[in-house]
C-alpha cells in the first residue's frame, strides 16, 4: 500500500480559513494511504487515487441561472424553503440598505439589483476556534433543524454525513455517543458532544449566539412538522449510501441551507459520504466578503477540494465532478 506524506490524515486538523493554493500541476493521479480521523478514534485505511476527470475545467460562474436538465430538481429544492418561511437564508440580526452603484465601494461584495447595491449585515457572536462537527443526513428533519441554527449563527461546521448504510460514519457515532441517532453533534473547543436537535440548537444558540432560539426554530412539533414536510419533495435524495471513496482531506463547501443550489450539492456529498467543512455564507455574513476578495466573485455553491486541486462554482457540474472523482 502507498502513503502519501509522512503519518496519519486527520480530518478533525483541517484548518478552516487557511487560504489554499493549488498549482495546477498538482491536477495529476495520486495514490494515498487513508486513515480518517475524528475525535480520538479512526475510520478506515484504504489506498485509493484521486484525481479530477480527464480535463476538467472549471465552468464560469453563472448567478442565479438553472441548468435546464436540473430546473425541475431545483425547483423542488426551493419548496423546502417556502415550507420553513426561509429559515436559513439570512445571518442572526440581518440588516440590509440600498446603495447606489456609483457610491459603492468596487472591492466590496453585495448583491446588484437593477443598478442598486444592496448592502447586507448580520450581528454574529464569539466565532469558535475550531469548527463544530456534525454527523447528520441530508433528509432528516431534525438535522435539518441544526442545518439552519448553524447558517443563522455563521458557523462554519465539519460535516461527516450518515447516509443509510453508510460505512464510515454511522458506526463512528455509535462509537463517540453510545447510540446510533442523528444528528449528533461535537464541539472540539469545549469538548461538549451531544445528540437531540432542540438540545444542540440551544447549545449553539447559548454558546455562539445571543441565547435566543428563533421562532420558527422553537415551536416544538410544529418546528418538526414543517421540516417533515420540507423533506418531502426531496424524500429519497441525500438519504442512502453511494459506494465511494473516502478521501483523506474534508472537501470545502462555500454554502448556506436556505439556498437550493447548495441543497443539491450537499445531498451528492451525504449519498457519497464526503466529510466537508461547511463555509456558511447566510445573507448578511462576513465570509461573502471573504469568497468575494479570494475568487473575485461570490457565489454559493463554490467547492474547494484539497485532494484534488479544484475550485469550483456552478451546482450541477460540482454534482458531475463529485460523481465523477469519488464514486467506486
Ligand atoms: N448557476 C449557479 C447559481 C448559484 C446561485 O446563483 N447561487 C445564489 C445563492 S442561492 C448566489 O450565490 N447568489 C449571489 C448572491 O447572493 O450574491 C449554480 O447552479 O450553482
Amino acid at each position: 500500500m502507498a502513503m502519501a506524506g509522512s503519518g496519519t490524515l486527520t480530518l478533525s486538523q483541517f484548518s478552516l480559513h487557511r487560504p489554499i493554493s493549488f498549482p495546477t500541476n498538482k491536477l495529476q493521479r495520486t495514490r494515498i494511504c487513508i486513515r480518517a480521523v475524528s475525535g480520538d478514534t479512526e475510520t478506515t485505511s484504504t489506498s485509493l487515487s484521486f484525481s479530477p476527470p480527464p480535463n476538467f475545467k472549471p465552468p464560469e460562474p453563472k448567478p442565479f441561472k438553472m441548468r435546464p436538465d436540473k430546473k425541475s430538481e431545483l425547483l423542488s429544492a426551493v419548496l423546502p424553503l417556502i415550507i420553513r418561511l426561509a429559515t436559513g437564508v439570512f445571518a442572526s440580526g440581518y440588516s440590509f440598505s440600498f446603495v447606489s452603484k456609483d457610491k459603492f465601494p468596487p472591492n466590496e461584495y453585495a448583491l446588484e439589483l437593477s443598478g442598486t447595491m444592496l448592502k447586507e449585515t448580520s450581528k454574529i457572536g464569539a466565532r469558535p476556534e475550531k469548527p463544530i462537527e456534525i454527523y447528520e443526513f441530508e433528509s432528516c428533519p431534525f438535522c435539518r433543524k441544526v442545518r439552519e441554527i448553524v447558517a443563522i449563527l455563521d458557523l462554519d461546521v465539519l460535516f461527516y454525513p450518515c447516509p443509510r448504510n453508510g460505512p464510515n460514519f454511522r458506526p463512528k457515532v455509535v462509537q463517540l455517543g453510545g447510540k446510533q441517532q442523528f444528528p449528533y453533534m461535537v464541539d472540539p473547543n469545549t469538548g461538549v458532544s451531544m445528540y437531540e436537535s432542540d438540545d444542540i440548537i440551544r447549545y449553539l444558540v447559548g454558546t455562539y449566539g445571543d441565547g435566543n432560539i428563533p421562532l420558527t426554530l422553537s415551536l416544538g412539533f410544529l418546528t418538526n412538522l414543517t421540516c417533515g414536510l420540507a423533506m418531502l419533495s426531496r424524500i429519497t435524495k441525500g438519504t442512502k449510501y453511494t459506494p465511494a471513496k473516502l478521501p483523506p482531506k474534508p472537501l470545502k463547501l462555500w454554502a448556506y441551507e436556505g439556498s437550493p443550489f447548495c441543497k443539491i450539492v450537499r445531498e451528492v456529498l451525504v449519498e457519497l459520504e464526503l466529510p466537508h467543512l461547511l463555509v456558511n455564507c447566510a445573507r448578511g455574513s462576513p465570509k461573502r466578503q471573504i469568497l468575494y476578495e479570494k475568487v473575485g466573485h461570490f457565489q454559493v455553491p463554490f467547492l474547494e477540494d484539497p485532494n484534488t486541486g479544484i475550485e469550483m462554482f456552478e451546482s450541477a457540474e460540482i454534482i458531475e465532478y463529485l460523481r465523477a472523482t469519488y464514486t467506486l
